[in-house]
């Protein structure tokens, strides 16, 4: 994927573990089995395997992740399947959302967890990915299971994820009230509130402490 990088972005050529300090330092479990919890305003919460999802038609996307620290890492092949076809296919029939949900919160196995408006989660090019460069997801990449969604910045997109959580509400997010409730990249949506112009500078200060924390947690 070429042509310019969203505003305030710039290239890294290496592709780095990152994330919150707080989670990055943390090793997320991961079962022998692991599953994809659906719970939340449902009708009915449970648990699938994550063999269940390959009913679905595989889809591979070529795509660039933004972090909101302004590193971009470019061209990433992600392997995996449309949040829709797991949407239309297994989370409606099964689980039964009510009728009124418009948030779909995603969990991860270290506990961080991130939510979308659910139109943006069921948008075209949003997956649940299981391989990455043609290998199964390495684990300091989301093992098993990652949210690619690469409208919007990589504090959206859960790693090792375990649970999709279908909300009413906007619900509570690991990042807490500065997280965007989008986050989209190309409108610079980097935090709540403030010019995501404003931060480019700050939070670009944060990237090498984030990236040793993350080297502390192999
Ligand atoms: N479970 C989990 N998912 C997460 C994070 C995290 O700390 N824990 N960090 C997010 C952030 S801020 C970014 S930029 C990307 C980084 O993905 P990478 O480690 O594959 O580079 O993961 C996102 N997903
Ligand atoms: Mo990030």
């Amino acid at each position: 994927m070429s042509g310019p990088l969203p505003p305030g972005q710039r290239e890294r050529a290496d592709f780095p573990r990152f994330g919150l300090p707080r989670y990055v330092a943390r090793r997320a479990v991961v079962p022998a089995a692991p599953v994809l919890a659906l719970e939340g305003d449902v009708a009915a919460p449970l648990a699938l395997a994550l063999g269940e999802l390959a009913v679905l038609p595989r889809r591979e996307q070529r795509s660039d992740l933004h972090c909101v620290t302004t590193w971009s890492r470019r061209d990433l092949a992600w392997s995996g399947w449309r949040l829709r076809d797991v949407w239309d296919a297994l989370i409606v029939p099964r689980a039964r959302p009510l009728v009124d949900v418009a948030y779909l919160l995603c969990g991860g196995l270290d506990g961080y967890r991130t939510a979308l408006p659910l139109t943006d989660a069921l948008a075209d090019d949003v997956l649940l990915a299981d391989r990455l460069d043609g290998v199964p997801l390495p684990f300091a990449h989301g093992a098993p299971l990652r949210l690619v969604a690469p409208a919007h910045y990589g504090y959206k997109q859960v790693k090792h994820v375990g649970a999709l959580v279908v909300c009413r509400e906007a619900p509570r997010e690991s990042g807490g009230w500065v997280n965007h409730p989008r986050a989209r990249v190309a409108h610079e949506e980097r935090a709540r509130g403030v010019p995501g112009r404003l931060l480019r500078w700050p939070y670009r200060a944060t990237i090498p402490y984030a990236i040793r924390r993350a080297r502390l947690t192999p």
